[in-house]
């Protein structure tokens, strides 16, 4: 019988029943508990951000730490931590990031604003470009970027990519980036925080964009200077963004993002983890443990994601 730590309190009323029903359809024989007088017998961990337990250093008989969540930012430099350490690939994570960036870019690329909220009636029959006219720049190909990508290019967007490694179809370096910028209508930023991305947009790349592009985030808000956003968006040179995270959340209450007219502010929902499917992504991974194969989405702590 393995033992797994339910180390997230607050989401254990969530996971009660999809925990226990997908370890039993791995076919693991599991004792679950949220807290425990003897970590050196703890063989998994399950893991939040908002998680009490911060010194992994007792429990000596773990085999790996499964993230909630699919951003580790807030746990990959944990120096206690010398257990692998596995993030959240979820489809059904992935499916409402689909649905977010789809909607949203859809907003933008369709004008729908001017039409939902017209109180001076006006006629105005301008009709938007199509999709296939409209570049967008995917920063971040990962398993939440790539999927944006598919789904835009599905209904017609050029969407380029760009990510930290070479890989077909998609750009990469500093070059890589200005090519990305210069085109793009569209910018959607689907990286994780570290070292490297952190202030990627800044006054430098936004100056890269075609004058009145659109920024969507909701990767991580680090990724975005805001001061420079303001500034760019106050000058025109960024049409609107929409930001689903904020260096600090909740976004605090007097930041001038909540009353900027072309800041749309949507708080952290862009793709939540489902527990019952998230619940068969950890059972999966113990199952793996257990069997000795490789774990899923293992986090390589030296690129930080
Ligand atoms: P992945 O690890 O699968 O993908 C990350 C992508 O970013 C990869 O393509 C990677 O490149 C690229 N990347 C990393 N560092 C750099 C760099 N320095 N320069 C260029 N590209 C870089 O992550 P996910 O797609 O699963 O998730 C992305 C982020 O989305 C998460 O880290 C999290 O912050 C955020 N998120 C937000 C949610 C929300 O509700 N708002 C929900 C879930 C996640 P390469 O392919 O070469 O490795
Ligand atoms: C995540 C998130 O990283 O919700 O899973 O942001």
């Amino acid at each position: 019988m393995i033992t797994v730590l339910f180390a997230a309190p607050s989401l254990w009323p969530e996971y009660t029943e999809a925990l226990p029903a997908a370890l039993t359809g791995a076919g693991l024989s599991a004792r679950i508990v949220t807290e425990t007088t003897d970590p050196a017998s703890v063989d998994y961990i399950v893991y939040a951000p908002s998680a009490p337990l911060q010194d992994f250093t007792p429990y000596s008989g773990t085999k790996a730490v499964l993230s909630l969540w699919a951003g580790v930012e807030r746990i990959v430099g944990n120096a206690t931590l010398t257990q692998p350490l596995c993030r959240m690939v979820d489809p059904a994570l992935t499916e409402g990031m689909v649905e977010w960036v789809t909607g949203h870019a859809l907003r933008h690329h369709l004008g729908m604003d001017r039409h939902i909220v017209n109180p001076d009636h006006i006629w105005d029959p301008t009709c938007p470009p199509l999709a296939r006219e409209r570049p967008v720049a995917m920063l971040g190909m990962g398993a939440l970027g790539s999927a944006c990508a598919a789904a835009l290019r599905a209904i017609n967007f050029p969407v380029t990519g760009w990510s930290r490694t070479p890989k077909a179809g998609c750009l990469h370096g500093e070059a890589g980036l200005e090519t990305v910028l210069k085109d793009a209508q569209i910018v959607v930023t689907l990286l994780p925080k570290t070292p490297d991305t952190e202030n990627l947009l800044r006054a430098s790349t936004l100056a890269l964009l075609p004058r009145g592009a659109v920024i969507l985030n909701p990767g991580r808000g680090a990724l975005i200077d805001d001061a420079d956003l303001l500034a760019a968006l106050n000058s025109g040179q960024v049409g609107h963004a929409t930001l689903d995270v904020f260096r600090s959340e909740p976004l605090p209450k007097d930041h001038p993002f909540w009353s900027h007219p072309n800041v749309t502010v949507t708080p952290h929902i862009a793709a939540d983890t489902r527990p019952a499917s998230a619940a068969r992504v950890i059972a999966e991974n113990i199952r793996r443990g257990e069997a000795g194969e490789p774990f899923l989405h293992l986090v390589d702590r030296s690129r930080g994601y």
